[in-house]
Formats: structure tokens, sequence, C-alpha cells
């Protein structure tokens, strides 16, 4: 049975087999090269290697579950196999995820919450897999449409807090269970950074240990004007620093270099602090 609990650190590494990804476009589509990636991720301390065959850019078009899974699972056997990573698989389709839980994933990654196909909670519950639940407004197709929200921290919580009881009432155990407010999907600049913002008062309201996936995306180019996002990880590594210190428990990114090594000097830090209360208190 997986639980988060046994996870050895907060970074989660991207590795997209997919041609048309926003962040990292087609660089790793071939196995070899994406097999590559995922154990070069390993080696730069990544906790979850996360791997996906659909790309969930604004604007994308859905591929069918074959051809998701030709992408996905050469690489997911061959990185079970090669480093002792947990891998998570980045999906929507129950049958993916099947296919990648035998493969030797652990985790489901689903952008969709379980909305996208009926199936996909009880696979993940039979299979005693890890699963994250991620807010998303429409589908990529359409989500960058004009999205409205009244009141975009209480709504990404509530739609979160019903999707954990669906998984739950599924049969996933509390302790396998993520949440992700879906930092891009269906949101303005001034969404993600209220949700950014608000991150304590979300991870309360959730009760699951949150992710939040920041990497290389549109709204950080817009704050540095910068339209390459490959050129964004310095922007990137701002988002990981802010949302570590405020609770999260993950994040998923593509320089997993930068972020462990943040991950570390504030885990440092925090222990200086923490020291340094208990002296003034003792004095
Ligand atoms: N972002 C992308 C894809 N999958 N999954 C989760 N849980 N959270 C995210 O923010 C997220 C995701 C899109 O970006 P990519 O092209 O870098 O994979």
């Amino acid at each position: 049975m997986f639980r988060w609990a046994t996870i050895a650190g907060p970074v989660m590494g991207v590795v997209n087999v997919t041609p048309d990804s926003f962040s990292d476009g087609g660089r790793f589509v071939a196995p070899a090269s994406a097999v590559a990636h995922a154990c070069e991720l390993a080696g730069a301390g990544a906790a979850v290697l996360d791997v996906g065959g659909e790309s969930t850019r604004p604007g994308a078009e859905p591929v069918d579950a074959d051809t998701e899974i030709a992408r996905v699972l050469p690489v997911i056997s061959e990185v079970a196999a090669r480093v002792d990573v947990p891998i998570s698989v980045d999906t929507t389709k129950a049958a993916v995820a099947d296919a990648a839980l035998r493969a030797g994933a652990t985790i489901v990654n689903d952008v969709s919450a379980g909305t996208a196909d009926p199936e996909m909670l009880g696979v993940v519950a039979g299979a005693g897999a890890g699963y994250v639940a991620m807010h998303m407004r429409g589908e990529p197709r359409t989500m960058q449409v004009d999205p409205h929200y009244d009141d975009v921290v209480d709504e990404v919580a509530g739609f979160l807090v019903e999707r954990l009881d669906a998984a739950r009432a599924a049969g996933i155990a509390d302790d396998a269970l993520m949440a992700d407010p879906g930092i891009g999907f269906g949101k303005t600049i001034d969404h993600n950074l209220e949700l950014l913002a608000s991150l304590p008062e979300l991870i309360a309201a959730v009760g699951v240990p949150v992710l939040v996936g920041t990497s290389r995306k549109t709204f950080l180019g817009r704050i540095v004007d910068e339209p390459d996002p490959s050129a964004r990880d310095d922007a990137t590594l701002a988002t990981v620093v802010w949302a570590l210190e405020r609770g999260a428990a993950m994040v998923r990114v593509h320089d997993v270099r930068g972020a462990v090594q943040a991950a570390a000097v504030l885990g440092a830090m925090a222990r200086a602090s923490v020291a340094r209360r208990g002296m003034v208190e003792t004095r």
C-alpha cells in the first residue's frame, strides 16, 4: 500500500513523453531519451518521477489511451528497473493508469481529479496506489477561455474536498491522497497568484498534503517577461521557495536540482531557527 509519508523529499521531477508539451515540448519523446532524462532527475534528488504521455498545455488536443500507453509504458518499466525512485503517471485515463501501475508506477497524478474517467478512482484503489487529485476548470482544450470565479480559493478548495471524499469513498486510503490547486489550469494570472498567496488556508481546508506545480508556467513568463518556458527556472524557483515555506508538501518541477538545493537550504534554516528559538526561550 502506498503512503505519502514514505516519500523521501519534497521534489517531483517532470518527465514529459509528449511531442507537444509547452515546457519541454518533444525533447524527450523517444523512450531512451526520456529514460535518460528521468535517471538524471533521480540523480539530482527527485523524490518522485512524474511520467506523462498527454500534453495538458492550454489548447492541447486529447490523445487516445493506446497512444498514451505506447508513449509512457516503455519509459515507466525501464525507469522502474533502473532507479529506486517512486514513479507517478500523469494521466486522466483509467486504462493508462492501470497499465502504468502494472509496469512499476505506484502513484497516479490525475489533473481531472477523477472527473474525466469514472473508472479511475476504482483502479487506483484496487492497486493500493497513491493519488494526486488536481483542480482544473474545464478541459485543457478550452480551460484558458475567460476563466471566472467568485472566490477562487474557496471554489478550488471546495472542489478538492469533494473529489478527495469521492476518492475515499472509492477505497483510496487517506494517507495515499494528495491535493493540487492546479496552477495554470483554467486560471488567470491573478487567480494563480491568489491561490499561491492563500496556500496555508488552502492546505488547512483540504486536510491532506498539497502538491504545487508552477514550473515554467505562463503566469511566470508574464511576470518576468520571458516568452521561452525553458528560461523560466529562476522565476519558478521563487515560487518553489514560497510554496515550501507556506506548507506545500511537494513541488512539481522541471529543474529538479534547483528545487532540491532550495529545499535543503530551507530545511537547514528552519532547523537553525528552531534551535535559536529554544536558546532564547531557555535564557
Ligand atoms: N501541470 C502540468 C501537468 N501535470 N500535474 C499536477 N499535479 N500539477 C500540475 O501543476 C501539473 C500537472 C503542466 O505542465 P507540464 O507541461 O510541465 O507537464
